[in-house]
């Protein structure tokens, strides 16, 4: 039977302890190894241009936007705070171009932490660059001492929303490794979850045919968990889906 394609987004990793100095594209083995595990063929380009987001997404069924470095806030409309941190400005490019392709093309997305920012700004949205500076006292998001398997805190999900139809339940344990948040959501994405302290936590894309769900946590990271589980598998299905229209 054939497989849906998967494009996931690259980040840059610095090879240490070498005699010289190397680079590469890359990926945490999970991204791939969950969406090859419910039946897509995960593949990881370099960072594109304009054109060649458009011709590679054109063979792909779907987006997988992954998690990294802050997103620069030049993209939304604002100076680059002291507590920003670390930009990659080459990732951010190919990033938004991937994101237009598959907007253009109507490619099912689904992004998490940092990718679901940035899906976030693609739309027209804002984030904070600090949470704990700009908003002060609240939970812990950039919770970096536990594990990304563990449950850092609860979200509340908003009934009515896909998410909630997917899991039946109001309430769920998520990660949480983010020190930056979405401030102003943008044109048409609708919250489906919310931190207990109101920061929002998930939304999707308001449209009968483009399929787009984005999480600030990493589910691909909590294994074995029936949640994520269900959240991911959602994703293969759309992709499925999106390849035999
Ligand atoms: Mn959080």
């Amino acid at each position: 039977m054939k497989k849906p394609v998967i494009v996931i987004s690259p980040q840059t990793h610095e090879i240490k302890n070498l005699p010289f100095e190397m680079k590469m594209y890359a990926t945490p083995e999970k991204n791939a190894w969950q969406l090859q595990q419910r039946g897509a063929i995960p593949v990881m380009p370099s960072f594109l241009s304009e054109e060649e987001a458009e011709q590679l997404m054109a063979m792909a069924d779907g987006l997988f936007m992954t998690g990294g470095a802050d997103v620069g806030p030049d993209l939304y409309g604002e100076e680059v705070e002291e507590f920003c941190g670390e930009i990659e400005k080459d990732r951010d490019v190919s990033d938004m171009n991937l994101l237009k392709a598959a907007a253009k093309l109507k490619k099912p997305i689904f992004s998490v932490c940092r990718g679901s920012q940035i899906t976030n700004v693609f739309f027209g949205g804002k984030l904070y660059q600090d949470l704990n500076t700009q908003l002060g006292d609240m939970i812990k998001h950039p919770d970096y001492f536990t594990t990304k398997t563990e449950e850092s805190h609860v979200i509340n999900i908003v009934e009515g929303t896909p998410l909630h139809k997917l899991l039946g339940k109001d309430s769920i344990g998520v990660n949480s490794t983010h020190h930056q948040g979405y401030k102003v959501l943008g044109e048409k994405l609708i919250p489906m979850a919310f931190a207990p302290d109101g920061l929002c936590e998930s939304f999707y894309l308001d449209s009968d045919d483009h399929w787009v769900r984005c999480y600030q946590w990493h589910p691909e990271m909590q294994d074995f968990n029936e949640n994520m589980d269900k959240i991911l598998q959602d994703f293969v299905n759309a992709c499925v889906e999106n390849m035999n229209k």
